[in-house]
């Protein structure tokens, strides 16, 4: 599958490298250490991002203003990173399929659906970077410092400093990869982490303030209402901590975080700690993730409703695999 996917980017003539609607520092990288490669060849190569404001936090990665809001006039080929599901790219698949020839897709979740023509999906994995990465020395592609600094980022960010999701002793053999190419540890923690606006800290007070433990503290849930960022001055993705310090409560299986966002629907991300997998619930509801960490919206329900099915299908969940961990 490396040489398949890597094969059709060579083949590619205009090439669109796409990331998901508030992307993270995964997605991008992917995007941005791909650009870099590419962009070294004779071909034409675009970043596409959906998202209006993009994260001011990511400002540090190389490119980051080489991303745009449209799709260029012309392209033949579509690499999406780090989405589950094609919808995560705010492109419509049938408009994509029309102009393109083919949808190449890239990525490490359990809940992928294989849209693309040719999907490299290596699930579980740490980060979608490391796929890149993968598809990349496989295929003997020399990286810039830049593109290492990318796909480490990526990688770094999406375990949480490698405390979850699927690490293993290749993952730090990657990574000690990249930073042989170039890739500075201490410059990209300090962008990623001492980089804390006053209002994303003013945030945290208030998650801290109105948390709410259920369930014998195995649920911890908060909400985030468009009010409390106003009142805080903070922006949509200084909530994306959050839901981590909740989960990082000692009784803690399950983290909940409501968001309501602009136009009145409800961002949902769920988290869990030992034995219950999130990517389940996610998906029930038109979402999706990993097993420790995923997601999903709802425009159609009421807060309180999506608090019952939530602890409803954490007890289902407790019931199938008990409290033990696994
Ligand atoms: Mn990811």
């Amino acid at each position: 599958m490396f040489k398949t996917a890597w094969q059709a980017i060579e083949k590619a003539r205009n090439i669109v490298l796409v990331s998901h609607i508030n992307p993270d520092c995964d997605t991008l990288g992917c995007c941005l250490a791909l650009y870099d490669v590419l962009k070294r060849t004779d071909k034409n190569i675009y970043l596409f991002n959906a998202t209006e404001n993009l994260p001011r936090k990511l400002q540090f990665m190389p490119y980051f203003y080489e991303i745009r809001a449209s799709l260029p006039a012309e392209f033949d080929t579509v690499v999406v990173c780090d989405c589950a599901r094609f919808d995560r790219t705010g492109l419509d698949m049938d408009t994509v399929k029309k102009r393109s020839d083919t949808i190449i897709n890239i990525d490490h979740h359990l809940t992928n659906s294989d849209f693309g023509d040719i999907n490299l999906v290596i699930s579980p994995n740490a980060s979608a970077c490391m796929v890149v990465y993968n598809m990349l020395k496989k295929n003997g592609v020399k990286l810039s410092p830049q593109a290492a600094l990318s796909l480490y980022a990526g990688t770094i960010d999406d375990t949480g400093f490698f405390a979850y999701g699927t690490i293993d002793d290749i993952t730090f053999s990657d990574m000690s990869e990249l930073v042989k190419l170039g890739a500075d540890p201490n410059l990209i923690s300090k962008q990623l982490k001492q980089s804390v606006p006053l209002a994303r800290f003013r945030l945290k007070q208030h998650a801290a303030k109105s948390v709410d433990l259920l369930r014998s503290g195995m649920v911890g849930l908060i909400f985030i209402w468009q009010e409390d960022l106003k009142r805080t001055g903070a922006k949509r993705e200084d909530t994306e901590d959050i839901i981590n310090l909740i989960r990082d409560l000692v009784s803690v299986e399950m983290a909940v975080m409501i968001l309501e966002e602009e136009d009145g629907s409800f961002k949902v991300s769920l988290r869990s700690k030992n034995y219950l997998d999130v990517s389940k619930i996610a998906l029930k509801f038109g979402g999706g993730g990993h097993f420790g960490a995923a997601g999903f919206e709802s425009s159609m329900m009421h807060a309180e409703d999506i608090v019952k099915i939530v602890l409803n299908e954490f007890d289902k969940g407790i019931k199938e695999y008990g409290t033990q961990k696994q």
